[in-house]
């Protein structure tokens, strides 16, 4: 193990001077990346941002934090340390060395998992790219920078996979991925969700939240991979990932709070006059994260999850955990399906109802911030309560792609469908409320009205231990 070298153009822990044609094609790629980060990434101008730039892969002090010029982030190359006897601990490989090179008769499926993985982190930058300017404080603008750059990272990551093992092949999708952007009409990015706009903080936070937490997942079952430089990546990615969870999770939190607070001082759901966004309207937007998210699971059967599981590529959700034979060739399992235009259950093999069996792993852990938030609204003295919708209501992927259902897990005609998706998904109107609150808060230790401070603001509650009230960002 090498550690990081910040002399080299390209920081990385993988020697990459001892390879020098792998060198130059990043160092070709790299401004590539750098004008794609101008031309999609963040739009609001800045001095300096107080970032965490990773230093090191191992133990607690990983990380450093300090005031950086945005474009002057050393983006890098980080894999978590090797383990020299890791062996593949699931499929028809299990208990062989694992892999350090990509097996030929693989070559083409874990590219194209790379590539899926890849596509996602640019994605999520160009569809955030215009919150800056309605940042609700320093604090949470910040805290968006620190996931883009986070994101331009994973990107990084993925990019190195398909140039140090993939070939020209691996060069031309490397390309692409700066190619296609997030809502073009002629080169989309590749899953739905990363298609959608995040036009809004409100969005923001419910996408970190749900979206970054698929993200999560999906990197825990690709961290078991018997590809180990796959593996090692993932497992390094999922560290900066934890930062994510916790703008997401928080971020609701005080959307929530503030919501809660007018709600309580007021004796009223209409806080919408108050500056805050009605529970009504937070739920509409927890609806539409939450199902395009369980969209990004594939479908509830799945014989590209099988093939991946059998060969090694791609794992389970705490796959070492697992009490069982990590083969899985005679196993079954329950998975949601529709039966006779109903709602109902049906038993597969449980190879290609793994997709399944990791969206449970997903509902069952979004299921605890629904329980935190109602914790708030409870703490309120308040009756009312958020929840997750039915995992069949608004799909468009897997088993219910084809029919239409309501919250409360009622399949429906597509007449009434109509008639009351706008009580259970954003509105125009409910959008353009939201957007109404997003007045940038740009002053030190300020905050926008329809959201609550973190915990111990104003003289604590920030990154890296400093208070709510440091400038965190100079802007230009
Ligand atoms: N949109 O066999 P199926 C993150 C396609 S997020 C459009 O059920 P499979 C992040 C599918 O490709 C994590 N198309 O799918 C978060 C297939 O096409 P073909 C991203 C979709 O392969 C926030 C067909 O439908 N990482 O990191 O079992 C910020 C049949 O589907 C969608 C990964 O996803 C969709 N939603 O599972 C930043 C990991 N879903 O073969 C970053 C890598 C499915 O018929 N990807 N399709 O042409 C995978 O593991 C799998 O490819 C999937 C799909 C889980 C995505
Ligand atoms: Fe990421
Ligand atoms: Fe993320």
């Amino acid at each position: 193990m090498t550690t990081p070298d910040y002399a080299e153009k390209i920081p990385n822990n993988v020697s990459l001077h001892e390879d020098r044609r792998l060198q130059r094609a990043l160092e070709s790629w790299q401004p590539d990346f750098l004008s794609w980060w101008r031309d999609m990434g963040p739009t609001l101008p800045t001095q300096d941002v107080y970032l965490r730039t990773a230093i090191d892969v191992r133990g607690e002090g990983w990380a450093q934090f300090g005031h950086v010029p945005m474009s002057e982030y050393r983006w890098g190359i980080f894999l978590a340390e090797r383990d020299p006897g890791r062996r593949i601990a699931f499929g028809q490989h299990k208990g062989e060395p694992a892999w350090q090179k990509v097996p030929g008769e693989y070559r083409a499926e874990l590219q194209r998992l790379i590539v899926i993985q890849g596509d996602t982190e640019p994605a999520s930058v160009e569809q955030q790219r215009n919150l800056g300017a309605t940042a609700p404080s320093l604090y949470d603008l910040r805290n968006l920078f620190q996931v883009n750059v986070e994101e331009g990272r994973h990107l990084w990551a993925m990019v190195y996979l398909l140039h140090a093992y993939f070939g020209r092949e691996g060069r031309e999708e490397a390309a692409d991925l700066l190619r296609r952007n997030s809502g073009s009409a002629d080169s989309p990015r590749i899953l739905g969700a990363f298609n959608e706009e995040t036009p809004d903080w409100l969005s923001f936070f419910m996408f970190t939240y749900f979206t970054d937490r698929d993200g999560k997942y999906q990197l825990g079952t690709l961290k078991e991979s018997a590809f180990d430089p796959l593996s090692r990546t993932c497992e390094f990615m999922l560290k900066e990932e934890a930062h994510h969870m916790m703008v997401g999770t928080t971020g609701v939190d005080r959307v929530v709070e503030r919501t809660a607070q007018v709600m309580a001082e007021n004796d009223t759901d209409d806080v919408a006059a108050r500056g805050a966004i009605p529970l009504s309207v937070i739920q509409k937007y927890l609806n539409f994260h939450y199902s395009v998210s369980l969209d990004l699971f594939g479908g509830e059967t799945s014989t590209n999850v099988a093939n991946y599981y059998t060969a090694g590529l791609k794992g389970r959700w705490m796959e070492e955990r697992r009490k069982d034979d990590h083969l899985l060739t005679s196993d079954s399992i329950m998975v949601d399906a529709l039966v006779d235009g109903q709602l109902g259950q049906a038993e597969v093999l449980a190879l290609t109802g793994l997709n399944t069996d990791l969206r449970r792993a997903y509902i069952a852990d979004c299921e605890g911030g629904v329980k935190r938030w109602n914790r708030i609204l409870e703490s309120a003295g308040l009756p009312q309560r958020l929840a997750l919708p039915h995992p069949a209501f608004n799909r468009r992927v897997g088993a219910f792609a084809a029919i239409e259902v309501s919250p409360a897990g009622q399949v429906l005609q597509a007449a009434e469908w109509e008639q009351n998706k706008g009580t259970w998904l954003p509105t125009d109107t409910d959008k353009a409320f939201v957007r109404s609150l997003m007045r940038p808060v740009l002053e030190r230790g300020k905050i926008a009205a329809w959201l609550a401070p973190p915990r111990g603001a104003p003289k604590g509650g920030g990154i890296n231990g400093q208070p709510f009230d440091y400038d965190y960002v100079h802007l230009a």
